[in-house]
């Protein structure tokens, strides 16, 4: 049985493999699929002041508490090989100082591998991720699953409320563009209208209830497939209920759940078209029970456990 596996060998118990392990750098050696997992700890961007620096560390060591094994589906991590690349160091550097080193890092972590996860950090990162795509921003495409928008004006500078609205100013064209999740009494009309306006789709929580949250990642996946070469999605973890997110300051009761989230991210790693995701907006200090950033951790290994399903080429 041991023989099945590469020579970083699991301590403990070998029948029950750690996710921590398997970012570690144990898997099977005929791993086909290669996932990069970069630290990306920006915190100067927050509205709300707070450590969501501290969040790449706080997944890495809650990975310990999960098996590498997806009972639903019967998928294992083990197919699948990670490669840590370990955390830029953009800490206390300013948004738009940030920026040139992210795009940079993010584009040297994608290489060779066929995702790369960003873990935030806050949320101004995206633009910097969008842009390590590295290609032209009318190629590329944007998936968020956050409760906001995120398009505020750019005139008191840039912060984790509005990476898009940066990115559109960018060239990034709305139709690029697909939000979902979006919470009421979280966003303004006047921001709404900007997204109407760009011509980017809105999908409330409301509207993924109804729907199903599966079905409006399917229907927005495909969507963004059809003319963009490369999409980015942005797991803002706010996009979850406040009861799941204590340590997201932005989440607000009514949001989604942890498993909705994890299911979408499984069908967005499934997408080869999915390049890179964000995990961002958690605040280890400002958690209760490990709850949100558990959540972080589930949504992190169902991105994974999608890419691992991808097709062959
Ligand atoms: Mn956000």
């Amino acid at each position: 049985m041991d023989d099945d596996f590469s020579s970083a060998s699991v301590p403990g118990d070998p029948s029950w493999p750690r996710a921590s392990e398997w970012l570690g750098g144990w898997h099977a050696p005929f791993a086909q699929r290669k996932l990069s997992v970069l630290g990306v700890p920006s915190n100067t961007g927050s509205i709300t002041p707070g450590r969501c620096d501290l969040a790449p560390a706080a997944v890495r060591e809650s990975l310990y508490r999960f098996s590498t094994y997806d009972i639903e589906f019967g998928d294992d991590l083990a197919s699948i090989a990670a490669y840590d690349r370990g955390d830029l160091d953009v800490a206390r550097v300013g948004v738009a100082e940030a920026f040139q080193p992210i795009v940079e890092g993010v584009q040297d972590a994608s290489k060779a591998a066929d995702a790369l996860v960003l873990l935030g950090g806050d949320n101004s990162i995206t633009r910097a991720g969008v842009h390590g795509l590295g290609l032209d921003l009318s190629k590329c495409g944007l998936l968020t699953l956050d409760a906001h928008l995120d398009l505020r004006d750019l005139n008191r500078g840039l912060t984790n409320g509005n990476p898009v609205r940066a990115l559109l100013r960018d060239g990034l064209p709305g139709r690029n563009i697909v939000q979902v999740g979006l919470q009421p009494f979280a966003n303004s009309r006047q921001y709404h209208e900007v997204a109407l306006d760009a011509g980017i789709t809105v999908c409330s929580r409301g509207e993924c209830q109804r729907l199903g949250l599966e079905a409006v990642v399917e229907r927005s996946l495909a969507q963004l497939s059809h003319h963009c070469e490369a999409i980015y999605v942005d797991f803002d973890i706010d996009v979850l209920d406040r009861a799941f997110a204590p340590g997201c300051p932005g989440a607000r009761p009514g949001g989604i759940t942890p498993a909705e989230l994890r299911s979408a991210a499984r069908l967005c790693g499934e997408n080869s078209k999915v390049r890179i995701a964000d995990l961002v907006e958690v605040d280890p200090d400002r958690d209760l029970a490990s709850v949100t950033v558990y959540a972080t951790c589930m949504c992190l290994l169902g991105f994974a456990s999608g890419v691992a399903r991808r097709k062959h080429l």
